[in-house]
């Protein structure tokens, strides 16, 4: 196969990426090291050191054909295509964290702005250039929000006022983050409706972990962040256990949220690739399971216990975001199960390597420690 990954610098695009070359498909990869550059502009950084671009392809023996651009730029996109003519376009490329888009009013212009103009620009080379690419585009649980009742995959039979139909099941996004991604799974789905494009809308949980398979392979680490803007929920409180300060539960920590470790999402990833559908827009809820944030926080905790034998605080912080804190949450993730995931890494396996490979980082974590606080506010 051949397959183009749009942010192919970034957490998941990398691995992907590896796992890819691995198998032996063509990979063609696009970045403009945004994710670089706009974690800088919060003074952080990965907190796992990563190499340059040119160097993470020398590793691989030049197996990687990558582009610099930008995405939400129309006419990088159709030359894109155009030269590289791909089976499948994953596309990561979007600006990713919703605290940033939170900032004010330029970050979430930026976002809005440039995420859905990247899917459009996807969407119109596709096309009028070659109509069956099959397109994964990275959506978000998060675009669901955490409404009382069960959340299916996508679509759901509704009866009202004695009539009934299968329509899209609402969603919610609760920051502009969010929202993109809301927008760029309605416009995903007309462009279907139109032209028949092949799309899997992959509504992903929260990632967490250092490794995968082939991380460990070619000996190349993907980013990892730790920082209010651009560091999630578990990733965090690990770095926050190696610096021995108490662990960030934002508000009560009833939360749920849906989660998958790293080595599961590439691997949910290969399966969709592997199973393009025909004419169909087709959404996949891709996580493992789903936890309260009290129990991501105990997890992490017991086995930071276990390895060092000493105790983490967990606290409770003033909730910097508007959402839900106790909430019933029961979304489905039959479509992967189908297409043959099951789960290879739990939180057990994995949160001990993540604070080892974290423990081996812990000059670069030191350094990062004034980034962690969470400043960035929903109702500033
Ligand atoms: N949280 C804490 N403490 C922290 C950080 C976060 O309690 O130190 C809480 C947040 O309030 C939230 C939950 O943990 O309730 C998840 O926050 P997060 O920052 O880990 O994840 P989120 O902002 O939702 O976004 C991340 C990725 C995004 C992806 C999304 C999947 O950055 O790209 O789409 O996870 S999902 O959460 O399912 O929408």
């Amino acid at each position: 196969m051949k397959v183009l990954i749009l942010g192919i610098d970034g957490y998941i695009g990398f691995p992907l990426a590896l796992r890819l070359i691995d198998q032996g498909h063509e990979v063609y990869g696009a970045d403009n090291f945004y994710t670089r550059k706009r974690s800088r502009k919060v003074n952080a950084d990965s907190a796992i050191k990563i190499d340059s671009m040119n160097e993470r392809i020398k590793k691989t023996g030049n197996k990687i054909k990558f582009y610099y651009g930008d995405v939400s730029n129309p006419k990088f996109i159709y030359d894109l295509i155009k030269n590289t003519m791909p089976d499948a376009i994953v596309h990561l490329g979007e600006q990713r964290s919703a605290p940033y888009s939170m900032i004010s009013l330029d970050t979430a212009n930026e976002t809005l702005i440039k995420n859905i103009k990247s899917t459009m620009n996807i969407i119109y080379a596709v096309k009028d250039i070659k109509k069956d690419i099959h397109i994964v585009k990275l959506g978000s649980m998060g675009e669901y929000g955490t409404p009382n009742i069960d959340i299916p995959e996508g679509f759901f039979n509704i009866e009202y006022h004695g009539r009934s139909d299968y329509l899209p099941f609402p969603r919610m996004g609760q920051s502009w983050y969010h929202m993109s991604k809301v927008h760029d799974s309605y416009n995903l789905m007309l462009a279907n409706k139109i032209w028949g494009l092949n799309i899997s809308d992959v509504m992903q949980g929260v990632v967490y972990g250092t490794r995968t398979g082939e991380i460990n392979k070619y000996n190349l680490n993907t980013r990892f962040d730790i920082d209010e803007i651009y560091g999630t929920v578990l990733n965090r409180f690990a770095s926050q256990a190696i610096l021995g300060i108490p662990l960030t539960v934002y508000g009560q920590g009833n939360q749920k949220r849906a989660f998958l470790s790293l080595e599961d999402s590439i691997t949910c990833l290969n399966l969709i690739l592997n199973n393009p559908p025909h004419n169909e827009y087709r959404v996949y809820n891709q996580f493992d399971e789903y936890y309260s944030l009290n129990y991501i926080a105990g997890a992490v905790a017991k086995n930071y216990k276990s390895l060092t034998g000493t105790d983490i605080e967990i606290s409770h912080v003033d909730d910097p975001r508007i959402e839900s804190q106790d909430h019933y949450y029961n979304p489905a993730n039959e479509n992967l199960k189908k297409i043959g995931y099951r789960r290879q890494r739990s939180l057990d396996d994995e949160i001990p390597v993540i604070l080892s490979d974290l423990e081996n980082n812990k000059k670069r974590l030191i350094k990062l420690k004034d980034s962690i606080m969470p400043k960035t506010k929903w109702n500033k």
